[in-house]
This record gives structure tokens, C-alpha cells and sequence, in this order.
């Protein structure tokens, strides 16, 4: 049972972040798969809208509710946890994939071995994206590949240099996608590609390969965060697997809240 009052407290909201993002909708999913969130709404903003109202919420040590993920800085920031989602309404751990336009291994063979080899782990990634928190990402991916050679020297182990080839990488703009796009970036650079590195909409990832405009990404969470935009374009891209794993959404609170599970919410 919840501590009395704090679906009223939070006004019945849980704080979300952009309309395109995967999260969105799988927090719509849940307000439809949880009998006791009937009359509960989501608040649509963005990643910095949320985190602003996160903040200032803790330091008030008010109850919130929020559409969470991680790898991601806020759980370093706050004491957060993830409401106990028995019918997993939010997903389960997802991995994130490297998506190439099909033909790429023709074309580009350097960058496709690369992209083929490349995986790293999540505490790979929360090194960039920390440090990328505190300089900026490029420099962070710049020192964790100067850090890490062994881990560089098997993506790219006999691939020959090429001379200064365009290369569209297209990523989304939350922290963790930032990280491994300027990481690849990097490599790529590294066997002499001129690489472009482009934020889009998740919806325009996959538009962007199938339709050729963009060679790679290194972005999309599967099955469940992008699987939609994964299902709509499948076929016209190639699929070169996990290139990390054990990312996660769900339903975030403050460590201080008296809640355990969704299922614990009074609607
Ligand atoms: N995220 C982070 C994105 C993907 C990466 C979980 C906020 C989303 O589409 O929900």
C-alpha cells in the first residue's frame, strides 16, 4: 500500500521527456496496462524539462515520479530506484544495436569490419558519459580510446586505411547514444574516414539508413525502445547485432519515496 496521498501529491502525473522518444510510448503502455493509473496522465517535455523538475523536486524532498533510463547521469546525481514493474509494461533489459544501410559492406568494407567488431561495455559507456558531463563528449571519447588501446586494437586489428571517405553516422541525442557515437567517430577517424555525426528523431534513424541518406548508427535500444521504427523499415537495413547491453527503462522515483512498485500507485 502507498504512503497516503502521494498519487495526489504528485497530482496522478508522471514527469515523461520528448513525444518521438521510445520511453514515451512505453509509459503510455503502462498507463494502460496498470488498472490503478486509470485517471493517471504523462507529462510530455523534454530530457532537460524532466531533469529541471527532477531537481527541484528532490530538493525539496517532494514526491515525483518520472519515465527513467539508464545508463544515465541522473542516477549518479540522485538516489533514485525503479518501481517494481510486475507486468513489464516499460520493457525488460534492452541492448543497443549497430544498424548499417544495406550494401555498406561493399562500399565501405573498413567501416563495416569496424562496426561488425565493435562492443563495449555499459561501464564503458557511463565512463564517456561522465566525463562527457564534466568536459565534453568528443574529448571523453577521445581519452577512453586513448585509454582503452587493447579494447580499439581488436575493432580495427588489419583493416586497411582508407583516404578520407565521408561517413554519415546518424545517433539520437540522449547522453549514452552521444557517448558511442563519438567513440565510433573517433575509431572511424582513426582508419582515415571523414566522419559526420547527426542527431535525429529515433523515427528518423531508420528512415535515414533505409533510405541510403546515412551509412550507420550505433543508437537504436531493441527489441522493445525502437522496436516499432526497427519493425516499419525492417529489410532495409542490415542488423549487425548488440553493440552493448543492459540498458533499461522504467518508472523512476527518489530513493526517499515510500513506494515500491507501480502496482503500489492509487489511482
Ligand atoms: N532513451 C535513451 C531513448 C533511447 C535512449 C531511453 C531515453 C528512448 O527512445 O526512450
Amino acid at each position: 500500500g502507498e504512503e497516503a496521498g502521494v498519487s495526489e501529491a504528485v497530482d496522478y502525473t508522471i514527469h515523461g521527456i520528448e513525444p518521438g522518444a521510445g520511453i514515451t510510448e512505453l509509459a503510455y503502455n503502462t498507463l494502460d496496462t496498470y488498472d490503478n493509473l486509470d485517471g493517471w496522465t504523462l507529462e510530455e517535455s523534454s530530457t532537460g524539462g524532466m531533469m529541471s523538475v527532477l531537481r527541484d523536486s528532490i530538493e525539496n524532498e517532494a514526491p515525483i515520479l518520472i519515465t527513467g533510463w539508464s545508463p544515465h547521469y541522473k542516477f549518479v546525481e540522485f538516489d533514485l530506484k525503479y518501481l517494481e514493474d510486475p507486468e513489464g509494461a516499460m520493457g525488460e533489459t534492452e541492448d543497443v544495436h549497430t544498424i548499417v544501410r544495406l550494401g555498406l559492406d561493399e562500399d565501405m568494407p573498413e567501416a563495416y569490419q569496424m562496426l561488425d567488431r565493435f562492443h563495449w561495455e555499459l561501464e564503458d559507456m557511463e565512463q564517456v558519459m561522465y566525463d562527457g558531463e564534466d568536459s565534453t563528449y568528443p574529448e571523453a571519447a577521445e581519452a577512453w580510446v586513448d585509454d582503452n588501446r587493447e579494447v580499439v586494437e581488436e575493432w580495427v586489428e588489419g583493416i586497411e586505411m582508407v583516404d578520407g571517405e565521408q561517413f554519415e553516422l546518424v545517433s539520437m541525442s540522449w547522453e549514452s547514444e552521444v557517448a558511442s557515437a563519438q567513440v565510433v567517430r573517433t575509431v572511424l577517424e582513426e582508419i582515415g574516414y571523414d566522419v559526420t555525426v547527426t542527431d535525429v528523431d529515433p523515427a528518423v534513424v531508420f528512415q535515414a539508413i533505409a533510405n541510403g541518406e546515412a551509412d550507420a548508427t550505433v543508437a537504436p535500444w531493441l527489441p522493445v525502445t525502437q522496436g516499432h521504427h526497427y519493425e516499419e523499415h525492417e529489410g532495409d537495413f542490415e542488423d549487425l547485432g548488440p553493440n552493448s547491453t543492459d540498458t533499461m527503462n522504467g518508472i523512476v522515483v527518489p530513493e526517499y519515496m515510500d513506494i515500491e512498485s507501480i502496482e503500489d500507485l492509487e489511482p
